[in-house]
């Protein structure tokens, strides 16, 4: 009797004990499970190198597995700090993310901050990520800062502008339009004492480039004098164009050199620039010059023959 007293007793302990170790476990299992595995990179995941077309300031999906180039982050702390996640199961496409733990144990103050983005030559600019989170914790919270020389702007608040009840990722967009002309980079601060976890994907900075002209000079042609075509190429008129012909080389009487200006080359249209009458002969070198109030050149060469008044184009 006294044996199986003894072993009811240690069962009914053991039973306690790992009852209450479950119910200690449940209540962090919420949180736990959010932590996802650091793993290493085998050589079957693909290191994506990054394709920028004209209007595209910055893509990143962390799919290099490490911090990306250019990109940093601040620390105040050890423990619980901005790190890159290689869980697929994690990431919100790809095999990687950028995620910060919850810390129960000290207070966070963790950045993830991108690469500098100069704006100065963009009219209009956006931002759109995709973040892992949830608002059931308010302990801590994310902020989104623009910061630049004179400035720490903070344009969202994950506890203050969300309502986030279920774990999961979300899609964010802002306007950049106001940092137009200014050098910026973005930053996710994450801060405060046992909040949730938070996750950053699938950033994308689209920018609208200023539009400009583009000076061209399409054809260099005789043979009584000669005719150059500049044409504007580009997204805005060309102004106050000065353009010059010269002729360097051979023996030329006359009409050797001539230089003008036109006051607009409309987008998508050209104008002909002339020296009508060259008399000489030999072999000689066109230079064509144009250059507009936008600041934009060109400049082409053109080996030529100059046989009295014939101008051969070589
Ligand atoms: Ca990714
Ligand atoms: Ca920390």
């Amino acid at each position: 009797m006294k044996i199986k007293s003894r072993l009811l007793k240690a069962s009914v302990i053991c039973v306690t004990f790992c009852l209450i170790l479950l119910s200690t476990a449940n209540v962090s299992a919420n949180k736990q499970s959010f932590q996802p595995l650091k793993k290493t990179i085998t050589s079957t995941q693909q290191i994506i190198p990054q394709k920028l077309d004209k209007g595209s300031l910055l893509s990143e999906g962390f799919e290099g597995g490490e911090l990306p180039e250019g990109w940093s982050v601040l620390e105040t702390n050890s423990y619980q700090n901005w790190f890159i996640g290689t869980d697929p199961s994690w990431a919100h496409t790809g095999n990687c993310e950028a995620w910060v733990n919850y810390d129960n144990h000290e207070d966070s103050d963790e950045w993830l901050i991108t690469p500098n983005l100069d704006l100065t030559e963009y009219v209009a600019a956006t931002i759109v990520f995709w973040v892992w989170s949830d608002t059931n914790f308010p302990g801590a919270t994310a902020k989104l800062h623009i910061r630049g020389t004179g400035f720490d702007d903070i344009i969202w608040d994950l506890i203050q502008d969300e309502n986030w009840t279920t774990s999961g990722w979300y899609e964010l967009s802002f306007n950049l339009t106001n940092y137009i002309g200014k050098t910026i980079n973005i930053s996710w601060q994450y801060v405060g004492f046992n909040g949730q976890s938070f996750g950053v994907d699938d950033i994308e900075i689209q920018g609208t480039p200023a539009s400009e002209p583009a000076l061209q000079i399409t054809s260099i042609t005789g043979p009584i004098g000669i005719k150059a075509t500049i044409e504007n190429t580009g997204t805005a008129d060309a102004t106050n164009v000065q353009w010059s012909i010269n002729l360097d080389g051979g023996f030329i009487l006359l009409g050797k050199s001539k230089a003008g200006e036109e006051p607009t080359i409309p987008v998508n249209s050209s104008i002909d620039v002339k020296i009508p009458l060259i008399l000489g002969f030999g072999k000689t070198i066109i230079h064509v010059v144009a250059s507009c109030a936008e600041g934009v050149s060109t400049e082409k060469t053109q080996n030529a023959t100059v046989l009295l008044i014939f101008v051969s184009i070589k």
